[in-house]
């Protein structure tokens, strides 16, 4: 199955995010914590090129409490700090707004010097589709100023929050790259809901997703649908053994498959299933 999705209005973003680069003085990249690879867009590199950079760790609350830490470790090693957050129950958020100002010390010192330390710090928040960039930014601003919603492409156009504290933020939709490296890739934006599952045959993509859980998360899968002895299945076969036992069923006994590959996804993005890293940082030889 291979995955992929490049609307016009990514295209578009990219575009609107080079031209705004000059008022940028940060950009807070959001990955998401379950799979920081895959939800790393290499164009937003790219795009952003030196500018200094904060990356946060999303949805760190859905993801396996120990892989986090090791991908804290990962990026801690490369060098780059890396913030775990859960951008919907997190508490306060000020050590973030402390943290940008801490990386960019220098250059408000500077304009300090200059007698111009009233400007506020411009930071752009991009990621992918549904990684949670406006929730941040609305934790961020302690009030609802930018749209959510569980769903890909819900920020259309570039819209600035003000913070109190001197912080303007720049809220971006969410983009991905016209080509993913592989396979894997595409499964991974698309099982955690970043990429539009009305382009997708949703059987498939939970069928992959179950075969995954059924390796590295047998337990939590197992207990989750009340399954036994599912050593060696296929995706397919967990899904109907799934549909079966919900009582998924359609006229003439048949299995309503897709009804079980929607929960499955649904169940599987709310954490239901358990909190389910989807990577896990390559040990080097
Ligand atoms: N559990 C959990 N849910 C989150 C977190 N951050 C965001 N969400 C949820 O994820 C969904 C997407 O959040 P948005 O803030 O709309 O995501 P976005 O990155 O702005 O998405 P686009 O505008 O489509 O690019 C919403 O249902 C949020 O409630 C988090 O840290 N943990
Ligand atoms: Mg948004």
């Amino acid at each position: 199955m291979n995955v992929q999705w490049f609307p016009g209005h990514m295209a578009k973003t990219r575009r609107m995010m080079s031209e705004q680069l000059g008022l940028i003085d940060i950009v807070v990249e959001l990955l998401d914590a379950r799979l920081p690879l895959s939800s790393q867009n290499p164009e937003i590199s790219n795009i952003i090129g030196d500018k200094p950079r904060l990356i946060i760790l999303n949805k760190a609350d859905l993801a396996d409490d120990a892989v986090n830490q090791e991908w804290v470790r990962y990026f801690k090693e490369k060098g780059i700090y890396a913030i775990l957050l859960d951008s919907v129950h997190a508490k306060n958020l000020n050590f973030v707004a402390d943290k940008i100002r801490l990386v960019l010390k220098d250059k408000l010192e500077k304009q300090a010097e200059k007698g111009m330390s009233g400007r506020s710090v411009k930071v752009m928040v991009a990621g992918i589709p549904n990684v949670g960039k406006s929730s941040f930014i609305n934790k961020l601003a302690g009030r609802a100023s930018a749209i959510t919603g569980d769903r890909p492409g819900v920020t259309r156009g570039k819209q600035w929050i003000r913070l109190k504290n001197g912080i303007e933020l720049l809220d971006t939709p969410g983009i991905l790259w016209p080509k993913f490296e592989d396979e894997e890739t595409g499964l991974r934006l698309a099982y955690v809901g970043s990429i539009k599952d009305e382009i997708m045959d949703v059987e498939t993509l939970a069928s992959k997703l179950l075969e995954f859980l059924n390796s590295e998360y047998k337990e939590e899968l197992c207990a989750r649908y009340k399954l036994s002895e599912t050593e060696n299945l296929m995706g397919y076969e967990l899904l109907e053994m799934i549909g079966k036992k919900r009582g998924f069923v359609i006229s003439g006994g048949e299995i309503d498959l897709l009804r079980a590959a929607n929960i499955v996804l649904d169940e599987f993005r709310s954490s239901k299933i358990g909190k389910i890293s989807l990577e896990r940082p390559k040990v080097e030889e």
